[in-house]
């Protein structure tokens, strides 16, 4: 991926973050964001995969023919009327720069490109490069210094370009390069026509030129000694400029730090992660006994033991009660989340008076009815019949033991076994009773809180869930733009 490609992704996650947040980012920061990224666009839109090099200097000093040795073209003007350059010129090193150049206010006449097809390989190192010939700094043209004042801040590197007879002009040194400080990594000083310096002197001369430059602040500036007019240096020179190219640009440096004060910006209006959401059984328990439920259970089971009891209607549940169970069920998300999120959350939750109404309803289709256990009145019926069988047998013997008594010899035993199997099924028809009151409780119990844990779940999580996943996609698409 170019620089390019990568900040344009980087920007489109921020907007979107902005753009999904909505009124949950402060409107101030988003301002602020928002005018950041609209530069940051622009520039993008301008492409940063190119690096701007100015060549600056006094009149005179050669700018323009070291604008034609390094391209080698014909194309800046080069003249004995001074200053000769009033229009910026611009030649690139493949690559579209249209847009970048119309922002540079390059006229449309002033532009060149090398084409570094039919350069073969000699013309690739340079490829991205888009060489500025300025006007002078110093000129009695005030327009001039406009012109070189506006461009400047644009420039990857400045190619200060000076002469044997004026590299010490003040008017360099005080308006431009000791302004210079801590930019030495993006300039360049070029001491030009250096083909008019006998050799014996030239070391001196560069000696000179450094020692300005460290006078005026500025250290470890390379100098190059140059001719425009017999090539000496050229071959050096854009090396240098070679090595400007494969640096990033000004351009996509400043994006990134537009971005990355976006992401600072925007790293305060999300959480750090978002708060595990609790289960609502909390709630239902609070709501169930605010409704009543328990006790209406009890009372269910109660009759359906075959108790004579009166159920009890579930009650209205108490908005207050509601109140309580929804914020501290929401105190921990609240809590964790920041502010605005934290208040979107509460109002998209719904209100306890809907929560209390919703609970009402569900529970009144709730089926709230004791029903007796069959088994049981089965049982009892056979232990009435089996005691009033034994009963008898037991009589029919007492009966006959005045006579001979032998023929009802049996009646005993069989008598015993009946009222033995009477105890037997009263006894199984109460534990029956009992299995069906419990049974029915829990029922009714169940059954409630299952409506009201769908109230819960509708009203409370399903809402709190959402707006926690609306904050994890924002927070990832801001994490996004961070690399
Ligand atoms: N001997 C010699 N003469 C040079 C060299 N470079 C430029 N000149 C001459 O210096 C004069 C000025 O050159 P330009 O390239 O027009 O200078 P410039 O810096 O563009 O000047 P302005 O456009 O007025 O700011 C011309 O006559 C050039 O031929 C060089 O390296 N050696
Ligand atoms: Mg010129």
């Amino acid at each position: 991926m170019s620089d390019e490609q990568d900040l344009t992704a980087r920007v489109d996650a921020l907007e979107r973050a902005v753009e999904r947040a909505g009124d949950r980012f402060d409107p101030a920061v988003v301002a602020t964001v928002t005018t950041g990224l609209t530069g940051v666009h622009e520039r993008l839109a301008l492409g940063v995969d190119h690096t701007v090099v100015a060549l600056v200097g006094g009149t005179g000093s050669g700018k323009s023919s070291l604008f034609n040795s390094v391209s080698k073209l014909q194309f800046a003007d080069v003249g004995v009327k001074r200053p000769t350059t009033s229009q910026v010129t611009a030649c690139v090193w493949g690559g579209d720069a249209g847009a970048l150049l119309d922002w540079l206010g390059v006229d449309g006449g002033r532009r060149i490109e090398r084409e570094s097809a039919l350069d073969g390989d000699t013309e690739v190192a340079l490829r991205g490069l888009v060489l500025l010939d300025l006007p002078d700094h110093d000129s009695i043209e005030p327009e001039h210094r406009a012109v070189v004042d506006r461009l400047l801040p644009q420039a990857d590197l400045l190619v200060f370009v000076v002469d044997p007879q004026k590299y010490a002009d003040d008017a360099l040194h005080t308006g431009y390069l000791q302004h210079l400080v801590g930019h030495e990594a993006s300039m360049l000083v070029v001491l030009n026509q250096i083909d008019t310096v006998p050799f014996e002197q030239r070391d001196g001369l560069i000696e000179d030129v450094s020692r300005l430059l460290a006078a005026d602040g500025l250290v470890d500036v390379p100098v190059v000694a140059v001719s425009a007019v017999n090539g000496t240096g050229i071959t050096e020179l854009r090396a240098g400029l070679a090595t400007a190219v494969a640096g990033r640009s000004l351009a996509a440096t400043r994006a990134a730090a537009g971005i990355g004060d976006a992401v600072r910006a925007l790293d305060t209006q999300v959480g750090e992660r978002e708060p595990s959401v609790l289960s609502v059984s909390g709630v239902v328990d609070t709501l169930a006994d605010a409704a009543g439920l328990p006790s209406v259970a009890a009372a269910v089971g109660a009759a359906s033991r075959g108790k004579e009891t009166t159920i009890p209607a579930l009650g209205a549940v108490q908005g207050h009660a509601v109140g309580q169970a929804r914020s501290a069920w929401l105190a921990p998300l609240v809590g964790a989340l920041p502010a605005r999120w934290a208040r979107d959350l509460d109002a998209r939750v719904a209100p306890s008076e809907q929560i209390g109404a919703a609970v009402q309803e569900a529970l009144a289709g709730v089926r709230i009815a004791a029903r007796r256990s069959t088994a049981a009145v089965a049982l009892t019926v056979a232990a009435a019949v089996l005691a009033v069988l034994g009963i008898m047998v037991v009589a029919l013997w007492v009966g006959t033991l005045a006579g001979d008594g032998d023929s009802y010899a049996w009646a005993p035993a069989v008598g015993a076994m009946l009222l033995v199997g009477a105890v037997a099924c009263w006894l199984g028809a109460a534990a029956a009773r009992r299995a069906a009151g419990r049974r029915r409780g829990e029922q009714t119990l169940r059954a409630g809180r299952s409506a009201i844990e769908d109230v819960a779940q509708r009203l409370l999580m399903d809402p709190a869930q959402e707006v926690l996943g609306e904050h994890r996609e924002v927070r990832e698409l801001v994490a996004t733009a961070r690399t």
